[in-house]
């Protein structure tokens, strides 16, 4: 495993985590999710306003929003459908990465066509932030930006390509962050332009019969 750089507190990221073939094999593991999980346009809760990123899940719990709130969920805000199961290969980076006890409940599978983004936010709606959140990247390269946990403190930005992982432990589990732009025909993993990323979350609270991380 090569060292991860620390681009802020408690975030690091480790930039070729998956090799191509990785990388193919997992996008096709999510071709067949997608399937059965298709993608849905979150909105804005009490306004309804479409999001421009669509979104799926795997894993038990998933994250929706729409004019009702964020939440998670068992199952698909369309098809009524439990989520499909997390594919191995992302339990096992989280195994490898994630320095916790607690296993992931979500993993929400995010979509960038061309043009679409996702503003400066924090994510809150989980309740258990000691365990950290992994991002897998797929296909086309994106400026993601942090920042601290303040929305004024200052933020840098890095380009997050196809294979990188990086994860959110302490401090930057609660920091606020963004995908200014992704950069269209960067990558040639995907049979269209566009980026996928992933999301691996523990939810809930450990029971007790989990070891608590040190
Ligand atoms: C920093 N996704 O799904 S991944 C999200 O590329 C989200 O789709 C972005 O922000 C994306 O909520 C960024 C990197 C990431 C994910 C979760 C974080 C950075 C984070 C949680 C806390 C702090
Ligand atoms: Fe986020």
């Amino acid at each position: 495993m090569a060292a991860p750089v620390e681009i802020a507190p408690g975030c690091l990221w480790w930039a070729g985590w998956l090799d191509r073939g990785g990388q193919e094999s997992l996008a096709e593991e999510l071709r067949e999710i997608l399937i059965r999980a298709p993608l849905f346009t979150p909105r804005m809760p009490r306004t309804g306003t479409p999001f421009s990123v669509r979104m799926s899940n795997c894993g038990p719990l998933g994250w929706v929003s729409d004019e009702t709130g964020y939440r998670y969920q068992p199952t698909h805000p369309e098809t009524f459908e439990p989520w499909p199961a997390m594919p191995d290969v992302l339990t096992r980076t989280w195994a490898e990465l994630a320095q916790t006890a607690l296993a992931p409940e979500a993993c929400l599978i995010n979509w960038y066509a061309p043009g679409a983004r996702m503003g400066l936010h924090q994510d809150r709606d989980e309740r258990e932030f000691t365990a950290p959140v992994l991002s897998l990247s797929l296909g086309d390269t994106a400026v993601f930006r942090i920042g601290g946990t303040s929305r004024k403190d200052a933020t840098r930005s890095i380009r997050l390509e196809s294979g990188d992982a990086l994860v959110l432990s302490g401090p930057s589990r609660l920091a606020f962050h963004g995908i200014d732009r992704v950069i269209a025909g960067s990558s040639t993993l995907l049979k269209q332009p566009g980026r996928i990323n992933l999301t691996l979350r523990r939810v809930n609270p450990g029971d007790a019969g989990e070891i608590p991380p040190p």
